[in-house]
C-alpha cells in the first residue's frame, strides 16, 4: 500500500533531533511534498540545519497550518492531548509520530523495548550482543538515533527504545519481538494516572509476534488474551529466570542454564533481568546467540546509569544521571556496597511523582541527602539528614571537606534534568567534571 498516495502537504509538530530527521526524511521521499515545521519553543534546536525550502513557524503554535495538512507528525514532547494537536484531529487530520512514518518503510525485523527503567540497557545491550553474533544491526529510539535515521544504512535486524511518548503516535509497527520491562510512576505530568502511561506503553505489543513480559511485575502484561507471551522472572519460573545450578546462580532459558549471573559484569539485580530479556529477545530473531554470550558477559553499561566516573582516595563518585523516577533511583540504591557515608544528590524536575517510597530504604541507610534543583525541596521531608541547595556545584563544595575514604557521592537524582540542563547527560558531564575537579 503507498501510504503517500494522498498526501501532499507535511506539518512536523516539533523540531529537536526527531522533527529534524523527519524532515530529513520527508525531503529525500520521490514524493514531491509541502513541508512544514512548527516548534513552540522561540529557538528550537535544530532550526538551522533544516533544508531550504522547508517553512519554520517557530514561538507559537499556528493552527492554520495544523488543519490545513494532509498529515501531521508529532515529536514524541508533544502530547496528543494538545489542544492544538487535537484540532488537527478534530478536522481530520491524522497525526502520527517518527516510528509510524518508520514502520511505513522498514521492510526488516525489528525488535523493540519499553518499560519505565532499563529501556536503553536492554536496546544497547541487545544490539551489542546481535552485532558479535555477527548480524548488521540498527539500533536506536527513545535511546538517542532516531529510527528514520537508521533506514539510511542497511541492517539485517532494528532494535528500537520505545517511549510511552513515542508509541502513542505509533499504530502500525510490526515488531518479531517486543518486550515490556516494569511500570512504575514517572510522566505523571504528561498523563492523568498510571493506568493510561500503562496503556500508552502496552501499544508495544499490537502487532507484536511475541510479547516478552516482566512475571515480578504484572503490570507489562497485555489486557489481551491471545498473545504469544514469553516471561522472564528473577523470583520464580518462567521462560527466562534464574535458577542454582552446580552451586551457582545461572540465568536459565527454559530448562537450560546459559550461563553464571556472576559472568555478568553489569552490576546489581536489576540488571540480571535485563541480560535475560537480551537472551529472550534474540531468541525470537534467526541469531546465533553462543557467538554473543562472551559480548553479554563483557558488556559494561552505558554512560550516566551507575558509573564510576572518579575513585580516588577511596572516595567512589557515580554518576546516575540517567535515574529521572522514583524506581530507577531505588534499583541504584539497592545494589550498593557501601563502606562509608553515601552522599545523595537529588533533584530537578519532579514530573509529578511521589518521592516517599525512597523514605524507608533511605532511612536503612548512612546517607547524607543532598537536594537540588527546582523540586529539591520535595525530598527534604524524606531523611532528617537533607539539606536543601541551589544546584550540584554548591553541593559538592560543601560535601568536599567531609568526604573520608570509604564514602561515596551518587548522583542519582530520581527527577528530570530540564530545570538546570539541557538533558540528563549534560547534568552527568556537569557532575562528572565535578568530580574530577574535586576527587
Ligand atoms: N517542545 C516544545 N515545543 C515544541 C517541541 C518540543 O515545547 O514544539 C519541548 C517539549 O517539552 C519536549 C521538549 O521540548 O518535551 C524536548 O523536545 P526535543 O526537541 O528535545 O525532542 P527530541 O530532540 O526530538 O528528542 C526526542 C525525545 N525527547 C522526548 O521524548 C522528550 C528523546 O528522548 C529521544 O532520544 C529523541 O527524540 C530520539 O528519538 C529523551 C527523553 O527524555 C531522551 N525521553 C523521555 C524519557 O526517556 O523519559 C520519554
Ligand atoms: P531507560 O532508558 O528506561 O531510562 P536506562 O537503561 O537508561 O533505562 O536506565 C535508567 C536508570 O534505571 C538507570 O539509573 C539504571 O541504573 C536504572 N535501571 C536500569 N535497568 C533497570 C531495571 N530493569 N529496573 C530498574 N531500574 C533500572
Amino acid at each position: 500500500m503507498d501510504r503517500w498516495q494522498n498526501i501532499e502537504s507535511v506539518v512536523v509538530a516539533g523540531l529537536g533531533i526527531t522533527g529534524l530527521s523527519v524532515v530529513k526524511y520527508l525531503d529525500k521521499l520521490p514524493h514531491s511534498l509541502t513541508i512544514k515545521v512548527i516548534d513552540t519553543r522561540d529557538n528550537p534546536p535544530g532550526q538551522e540545519s533544516l533544508p531550504s525550502g522547508v517553512e519554520l513557524h517557530s514561538g507559537s503554535w499556528n493552527t492554520d497550518w495544523l488543519v490545513d495538512a494532509d498529515l501531521v507528525v508529532a515529536n514524541p514532547g508533544i502530547a496528543l492531548a494538545t489542544p492544538e494537536i487535537q484540532l488537527a484531529l478534530a478536522a481530520g487530520v491524522p497525526v502520527v509520530g517518527d516510528i509510524e512514518l518508520f514502520a511505513w518503510q522498514v521492510d526488516k525485523p525489528v525488535i523493540a523495548i519499553t518499560g519505565s527503567n532499563g529501556k536503553s540497557t536492554v536496546t544497547d545491550l541487545t544490539g551489542v550482543v546481535a552485532k558479535a553474533a555477527g548480524l548488521k544491526v540498527g539500533v536506536g529510539g527513545n535511546i538517542g538515533v532516531p529510527a528514520l535515521d537508521l533506514l539510511a544504512q542497511e541492517a539485517d535486524l532494528y532494535v528500537l527504545e520505545l517511549s510511552s511518548f513515542q508509541l502513542e503516535t505509533t499504530s502500525s509497527l510490526s515488531l518479531k519481538a517486543a518486550a515490556f520491562l516494569n511500570l512504575s510512576e514517572d510522566h505523571m505530568d504528561r498523563y492523568d494516572g498510571m493506568e493510561g502511561y500503562r496503556q500508552a506503553k502496552l501499544r508495544i505489543f499490537d502487532h507484536a509476534d511475541a510479547c516478552i513480559v516482566n512475571a515480578d511485575d504484572k503490570a507489562t502484561y497485555p489486557d489481551v488474551g491471545d498473545k504469544q507471551l514469553i516471561e522472564f522472572s528473577l523470583n520464580g519460573s518462567a521462560d527466562y529466570h534464574v535458577a542454582e545450578h552446580q552451586g551457582q546462580e545461572f540465568l536459565v532459558q527454559g530448562s537450560t542454564p546459559i550461563m553464571p549471573s556472576s559472568d555478568l559484569t553489569l552490576v546489581g539485580r536489576h540488571n540480571i533481568a535485563n541480560a535475560l530479556v537480551v537472551l529472550a529477545l534474540l531468541s525470537q530473531v534467526d541469531v546465533d546467540l553462543s557467538l554473543g554470550l562472551d559480548a553479554l558477559k563483557s558488556y559494561s553499561g552505558l554512560t550516566h546509569r551507575c558509573q564510576v566516573v572518579a575513585d580516588n582516595q577511596g572516595i567512589k563518585w557515580v554518576n546516575d544521571s540517567k535515574a529521572t523516577n522514583v524506581a530507577s533511583t531505588l534499583a541504584a540504591l539497592s545494589g550498593l556496597s557501601l563502606q562509608g557515608k553515601l552522599y545523595l544528590l537529588v533533584g530537578g524536575v519532579g514530573k509529578g511523582a511521589d518521592f516517599s517510597e525512597l523514605a524507608p530504604v533511605l532511612e536503612s541507610l548512612n546517607v547524607q541527602l543532598c537536594c537540588f534543583g527546582e523540586d529539591g525541596s520535595q525530598f527534604m521531608p524524606l531523611h532528617p539528614s537533607a539539606k536543601d541547595f541551589d544546584n550540584m556545584e554548591t553541593i559538592v563544595a560543601w560535601i568536599k571537606p567531609q568526604l573520608q575514604a570509604g564514602d561515596m557521592v551518587l548522583l542519582s537524582p530520581a527527577c528530570a534534568s530540564f530545570d538546570q540542563f539541557s538533558n540528563f547527560m549534560a547534568r552527568g558531564d556537569a557532575f562528572t567534571e565535578l568530580a574530577l575537579r574535586y576527587s
